[in-house]
């Protein structure tokens, strides 16, 4: 079998792999060995800043096929013309974990979806829940905080999860929902997918919708036990990655159905929900389902550093069609990715192969760190200019959209944060509320304040009379006796 020469970084032959040039046979080793200082330099910058969320995670390659076409409610030819088929990436992961945290912990799962499609990329940077903890960007970096290390221990720290939460009583629709058997998927496979946020669609005559996206497996929702995850989690910390690979490796392809709700934009102003507040789901009976396309993931990557953990995923990458709600997490959101991809990845992180898409992109933009492309070559680099550049699409421009207001630092007015999560609470089983009881009861257990107790308690108690009770109880701490 013949192999390749093995070259340097500058491509010339390595004379000697294993013994580095030394002064004599005991001498110190030589300055000169330059192919040994390029070596251990390079190992030494191996790793770059792993994401502050979502760190650990494994991906997938496969395709988007439209079932339904859509151009009624946008022009985004993702989703339009039946039988159409776009290439994509997806990239799984736990939130609060480290690149070598275990996949089974409980934990949102992140869903992030890269449609490479004809009119650029469009990211769908969704989670396995429908809903998030808080709805402000304002107060994201505070609540990772909470999830991630305490400062002086480096240990995980229950009081100020629980300190937050309880504070921020918006997040308790999330936390039932985590705490509930749905926070511990059984692989990746078996979880659905969300949008979570609102988003504004288009159509071809400027006319828009809100809509929220729903991605259902086709393999059935399957959640472990507490006990199995905290077992595998010791036994083998990457245990969804690896079950999404041998599926794939297997030729046993997951797939999911994607579907829409769509609201019409003048319900946005008297729906009994803010549409724009992440922390509230729309009723099925409201709006139901709306069936657009099925994806199907069938090829893995072939490098894990180059495609998974250097893949840069955004909100705030649309197509023409898609627009952004006025919802205050996506807003900041579509700040925060792209910020992160120039820190983490560089500034010419859309060049690399995983990111780059599949149509040419053409701009103004140059140079940077890593400009490893051709750079525009000799093509004008200024706009306007006299010398055939690329031109606008004025159809790509955004739907105009008529806003009004005091600029000042203020609060969502809806402040209901007890019926929908005592809805989720009525709508499980008894096995499952004693669960999801057990959960709570076991998390909060290492809180150091009886009065952080005291006060999530309260809420659960306003979701439903039960709901505190049973938590309560299972603390043996009093019951509240008013809502
Ligand atoms: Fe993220 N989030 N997030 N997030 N998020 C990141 O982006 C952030 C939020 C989600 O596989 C980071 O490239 C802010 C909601 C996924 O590469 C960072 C806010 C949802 C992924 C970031 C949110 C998500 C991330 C970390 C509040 C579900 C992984 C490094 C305004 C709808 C994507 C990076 C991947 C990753 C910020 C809230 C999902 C720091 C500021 C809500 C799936 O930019």
């Amino acid at each position: 079998m013949s192999s390749k020469k093995l070259t340097t970084s500058w491509g010339a032959p390595v004379g000697d792999n294993q013994n580095s040039i030394t002064a004599g046979q005991r001498g110190p080793t030589l300055i000169q060995d330059v192919y040994l200082l390029e070596k251990l330099a390079h190992f030494n910058r191996e790793r770059v800043p792993e994401r502050v969320v979502h760190a650990k995670g494994g991906g997938a390659y496969g395709y988007f096929e439209v079932t339904n076409d859509m151009s009624k409610y946008t022009k985004a030819q993702v989703f339009n013309g039946v039988g159409k088929r776009t290439p994509l990436f997806i990239r799984f992961s736990t939130v609060a974990g480290e690149l070598g945290s275990a996949d089974t912990v409980r934990d949102p799962r992140g869903f992030a979806v890269k449609f490479y499609t004809e009119e650029g990329n469009y990211d769908l940077v969704g989670n396995n829940t429908p809903i998030f903890f808080i709805r402000d960007a304002i107060k994201f970096p505070d609540f990772i905080h909470t999830q991630k290390r305490d400062p002086k221990t480096h240990l995980k720290n229950p009081t100020a999860v629980w300190d937050f939460w309880s504070l921020s009583p918006e997040s308790l629709h999330q936390v039932t929902y985590l705490m509930g058997d749905r926070g511990l998927p059984a692989t990746w496979r078996h979880m659905n997918g969300y949008g979570s946020h609102t988003f504004k669609w288009v159509n071809a005559e400027g006319e828009a919708v809100w809509v929220k996206y729903h991605f259902k497996t086709e393999q059935g929702v399957k959640n472990i036990t507490q006990e199995l995850a905290d077992k595998l989690a010791g036994e083998n910390p990457d245990y969804h990655i690896e079950d999404l690979y041998n599926a794939i490796e297997n030729g046993d392809f997951p797939a999911w159905k994607l579907y829409v709700q769509i609201m019409p934009l003048e319900d946005a102003n008297t729906y009994k929900w803010d549409p724009f507040d992440v922390t509230k789901v729309w009723s099925h009976k409201d709006y139901p389902l709306i069936e657009v396309g099925r994806m199907v993931l069938d090829r893995n990557p072939e490098n894990y550093f180059a495609e998974v953990e250097q893949a840069t995923f955004s909100p705030g990458q649309m197509v023409p069609g898609v627009e952004p709600s006025p919802d205050k997490m996506l807003q900041g959101r579509l700040f925060a990715y792209s910020d992160a991809h120039r820190y983490r990845v560089g500034a010419n992180h859309n060049l690399l192969p995983v990111n780059r898409p599949r149509v040419e992109a053409s701009n103004y933009f140059r140079d940077g760190n890593m400009r490893f492309d051709g750079n525009g070559g000799g093509s004008v680099y200024y706009e306007p200019n006299s010398f055939g550049g690329p031109t606008e699409t004025p159809e790509a421009k955004i739907t105009a959209y008529p806003v009004s207001g005091v600029a000042e630092s203020v609060a969502y007015d809806h402040d209901d944060h007890y019926t929908q999560a005592g809805d989720l609470y009525r709508l499980m089983s008894e096995d499952e509320r004693t669960r999801l009881v057990n959960t709570i009861v076991n998390a909060m257990k290492p809180v150091a304040k009886e009065e952080i107790k005291l006060r999530q308690i309260a809420h659960f108690y306003k979701a439903d009379p039960e709901y505190g009770t049973r938590v309560a109880e299972g603390l043996g701490l009093a019951v509240p006796q008013e809502v």
